[in-house]
């Protein structure tokens, strides 16, 4: 009994453990795999004009939905979450590719937040289409947030169709318009942004998006199912039991879509290689 109460002990402690070691690891696959896909599909925005002394928000100029932005990839910095975007990435009715700088922080429970404050100096002396009619726009500062839940998901091509492999991670807004928001704050200006009419604040909120990232372990190939670097009964059982399936990952040794007596002599032929 006692030895029971034991390996029972040890057995609860290492799934403790071992959930304890994938829940954080989502987050580490993200960025690991160096890159996510990113589409805005949309987001409520609002553009109110003032004055400097009084405040920018004294009159409403425009409001409306951003409807679907273009789907996107980011590259993060080495080792980091971080990442460069474009300001015409983000909305693409503002002319301006100048570049900006999103930090990306693990937040626990698998929850990664990105933010942007970027202050211009010189301004960014842009154009701005609203409803079809383009505005003269000059950008002083960027500033936004993106709160995202990491997900696990079934090995796919890329959703968004902008990331040249398969993804296992879905990312989702989370945290509300609190932690989910892009705004500019700037100036109407002339057409040659040399004197100012108004200042000016653009801001999204609502965002609704979807990312995808991390990636997905290519398979061996070469008989070694689990890629334990061993052929032996494990993989002989896992080919066996995905027999006749269509997704069953790695058990579909050569990779041609279907687990059937190829990928059978596979294992078999490999047996004890590298064990
Ligand atoms: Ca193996
Ligand atoms: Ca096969």
């Amino acid at each position: 009994m006692m030895r029971m109460t034991k390996w029972f002990g040890i057995v609860a402690t290492s799934v403790v453990l071992m959930s304890a070691v994938s829940a954080q690891n989502l987050v580490d696959r993200l960025r690991d795999a160096g890159s996510i896909s990113f589409q805005l599909a949309d987001g409520a925005y609002r553009i109110t004009l003032g004055v400097p002394q009084l405040g920018c928000n004294l009159q409403d100029f425009a409001s409306g939905n951003l409807g679907a932005q273009d789907p996107l990839s980011f590259t993060f910095q080495s080792g980091t979450l971080n990442f460069q975007a474009t300001i015409n990435q983000l909305v693409n009715s503002i002319q301006s590719n100048a570049p900006v700088t999103f930090t990306g922080t693990d937040l626990g429970n698998n929850v990664v937040e990105w933010t942007v404050d970027q202050t211009f100096n010189p301004t960014i002396c842009t154009v701005i289409s609203i409803s079809g009619t383009d505005y003269v726009f000059e950008i002083v500062r960027v500033y936004g947030k993106f709160r995202m839940q990491v997900s696990e998901i079934d090995c796919v091509d890329d959703p968004l169709g902008m990331l040249n492999r398969q993804v296992s991670l879905q990312l989702t807004p989370t945290g509300g318009d609190e932690h989910n928001y892009m705004g500019f704050d700037g100036f109407v200006p002339d057409g040659q942004c040399t004197a100012r009419y108004f200042c000016a604040i653009a801001t999204a909120n609502t965002l609704q998006y979807t990312a995808y990232g991390g990636d997905c372990p290519a398979c061996p190939g070469n008989g070694d199912v689990d890629g334990n670097g061993c052929v032996d009964d494990a993989d002989l059982l896992a080919v066996l039991f995905a027999f006749g399936s269509s997704e069953a990952g790695c058990a579909d040794v050569n990779s041609d879509g279907v687990v059937d007596d190829a990928d059978l002599l596979t294992v078999l032929f490999a047996f004890g290689s590298g064990c």
